[in-house]
């Protein structure tokens, strides 16, 4: 396999702001860049830059160059060099630090002989890793850096075979097994001794086995569908760097990154300023909304509790939005039975009118609402609520309005979509997860608020060992205290690498390719009205809604007793495609209608050929049901 390139300085180096050296050519080189590998591949780098040796070598520098800096730390003179260096250029970043951060403390750190780690070969070649255990790696074993890297190259193996099955139209989305069956098959004991690294890498490619390859072009089951390699690539770098999301402290760029990416969602929203958040999935993300509504609305709550409000809180959402709404008015202690839920049209938007004569039926029993939620992407037909209408309606009664586009959000980056949620930008709040329709690995979502300040007013406790309020940086960028998490997982990084690689033009494209394959989907099914009932001819978001009809049915009427006998056999197609590992797609009832399947097209990999393909597979599996 082609190994990663490691950049090599071969000329003297200059000293660069923040700790980095810079090369003669302007390229910056972090003193953590560690170059571990083969002597075949150093010597091959070697060779890229002149020699043996190379230039750094032949100048006596070798000792000065950023892997040797990294293996031993900088020599003391080297950093008094630097401390010298940056205190004659008088830089103003270093003046505007604290003195704690100056850059004499930075360096001047002489290490006592008796103290000097023993040295690290990092030229050998690394011993066989199978028989090898957790001890022979870093941290436990500090020569173990040969080793590390090749076990950690396996690993990446392993992963990136699996990700070349998933894109593999020939293999199979999944190999169905029984949980009982699956048991047996998998050891999945915690053992009382260490394992081998051999078992460890072997563990790793039994849980990618019976893994559903939810990346392959014709898995079409969930909202979130497809790999994009980009985003996965952003996930392995997160996990590498582990840290937690709570403080700048701790994750600078990160940190940054989510202020830069959520400001530029706002704006794609047209909110003109506000405040915004990454959550742990659209619930919470929508949760979040909901108790900031509370909070604008009745500030004393959050250290009075029930005591603080007037009377009873209700909410209102629509009959097919997400179920998510009920748990947030179950945790909020206003029950589910004050969640109202709003009648929809048959095509399942939110009917204003009911909504308006509904506040106002709540109103007249004496209870008080204080938020309203439309969707933007129903979960199963996929369908945009009137935004303005809604708009009009929290007007008048001065109510919260949250969208919640954790589904449909995505249509903002599209020109050809974007009107289906004309009005967003009036909302006090939105949820839009960038893990559905942008494709970005789960999980990512986010929410967004179009008043500042409000997340950290209801959300803040000051935590003073974490968010000390004397640290030397502007502790605004502290974004812990803004929710009620105290542990956030690193959840930019995957969506602004996706971005930074696709550019919203790429977004764009990427939007207007799922809606294309979307009507090329009914397009076809129109064509064969026999086999395939569409549920809603003209679907608003990719969820194309169907029942499949096997022959014996296909002369019968469609209407209630046809679709109850469809809703019994819907099912049993299900289990025929998990046997056969060659589709996935969901079904679900709602409301009156029985069993239907929803088709979802939310990943970049479907082409023209996974549709046809499609329709013939069902015709295949379900022909004599
Ligand atoms: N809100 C989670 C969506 C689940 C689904 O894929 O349908």
């Amino acid at each position: 396999m082609a190994l990663p390139r490691v950049p090599v300085v071969s000329r003297p180096l200059t000293v660069a702001r923040g700790g980095h050296w810079r090369s003669p050519t302007g390229k910056c080189v972090a003193i953590g860049c560690v170059m571990w590998g083969s002597p075949r591949r150093l010597a091959a780098r070697r060779e890229e830059h002149g020699g043996e040796g190379g230039e750094a070598v032949r100048e006596g520098h070798a000792h000065h160059s950023p892997a040797s800096v990294a293996r031993r730390g900088p020599p003391a003179s080297m950093c008094r060099h630097i401390a010298d260096s940056l205190h004659s250029r008088n830089m103003s970043s270093a003046r505007s630090v604290s003195p704690a951060l100056s850059p004499a403390h930075l360096c001047d750190r002489p290490v006592s002989p008796s103290h000097r780690p023993p040295k690290e070969d990092y030229d050998r070649p690394a011993r066989e890793v199978g028989p090898l255990q957790y001890t022979d790696l870093l941290p436990f074993n500090i020569l173990g850096g040969p080793e590390t890297r090749e076990f950690l190259l396996r690993v990446a193996e392993v992963s990136i075979d699996y990700i070349r099955e998933t894109f593999d139209r020939h293999a199979k989305i999944l190999d169905f097994h029984q949980p009982e069956q699956l048991k047996e098959v998998l050891d999945l004991e915690i053992p009382a001794k260490p394992l081998q690294l051999e078992q460890i890498i072997s563990d790793c490619m039994d849980a990618l086995k019976y893994q559903v390859k939810t990346g392959h072009p014709r898995f079409m089951n969930q909202l979130s569908c497809g790999t994009e390699v980009v985003s996965l690539a952003g996930e392995w770098v997160t996990a590498a760097a582990n840290t937690n999301m709570f403080t700048y402290e701790i994750a600078p760029v990160f940190i940054l990154m989510e202020k830069v990416t959520m400001r530029h969602m706002r704006e794609v929203i047209g909110y003109k300023a506000g405040d915004s958040i990454l959550a742990p999935g659209g619930s919470i993300s929508n949760l979040y909304a909901a108790i900031a509504a509370r909070h604008k609305m009745f500030p004393e709550y959050k250290k009075k509790g029930l005591m603080a409000l007037p009377g009873q809180l209700v909410m209102f959402t629509s009959l097919h939005s997400h179920y998510s709404l009920m748990g947030a008015a179950a945790a909020m202690g206003i029950g589910t039975d004050n969640l109202i839920e709003v009648p929809v049209d048959e095509k399942g938007h939110m009917l204003p009118s009911e909504l308006d004569r509904l506040i106002q039926e709540e109103k007249g029993k004496g209870k008080v609402p204080f938020f309203v939620c439309a969707t933007a992407g129903t979960t199963v037909m996929g369908a945009f609520d009137p935004l303005h209408a809604i708009a009009d309606v929290c007007e008048k009664h001065k109510l919260w309005f949250h969208v919640d586009a954790a589904w449909g959000g995505g249509v903002l980056l599209s020109k050809n979509q974007r009107h289906k949620m004309a009005g967003v930008e009036r909302s006090n709040s939105i949820t839009w997860n960038p893990h559905k329709l942008m494709g970005t690995l789960l999980q990512c979502s986010t929410v967004h608020f179009q008043e500042d300040g409000l997340l950290i007013s209801c959300n803040q406790m000051c935590a003073d060992y974490l968010f000390q309020q004397d640290k030397p940086y502007d502790v605004n960028y502290d974004t812990g205290d803004k929710v009620i998490q105290c542990g956030r997982h690193n959840d930019i990084f995957k969506l602004w690498l996706l971005w930074r690689s696709k550019g919203d033009e790429g977004f764009e494209r990427h939007i207007d390719h799922l809606f294309d394959m979307t009507a090329y989907l009914v397009q076809r099914m129109k064509q064969h009205p026999d086999k395939f009932e569409l549920l809603n001819d003209e679907p608003e978001c990719t969820n194309v809604c169907f029942w499949y009809v096997p022959h014996r049915l296909r002369t019968m009427k469609a209407g209630p007793e046809r679709h109850k006998i469809l809703g019994e056999i819907q099912p049993i197609l299900k289990g025929r495609m998990m046997t056969a590992g060659t589709l996935m797609i969901g079904y679900q009832p709602l409301d009156h209608h029985p069993n239907f399947f929803r088709n979802i097209i939310s990943s970049q990999a479907v082409r023209r050929e996974d549709i046809d393909f499609m329709l013939e597979e069902l015709d295949r599996l379900g022909y004599d049901l």
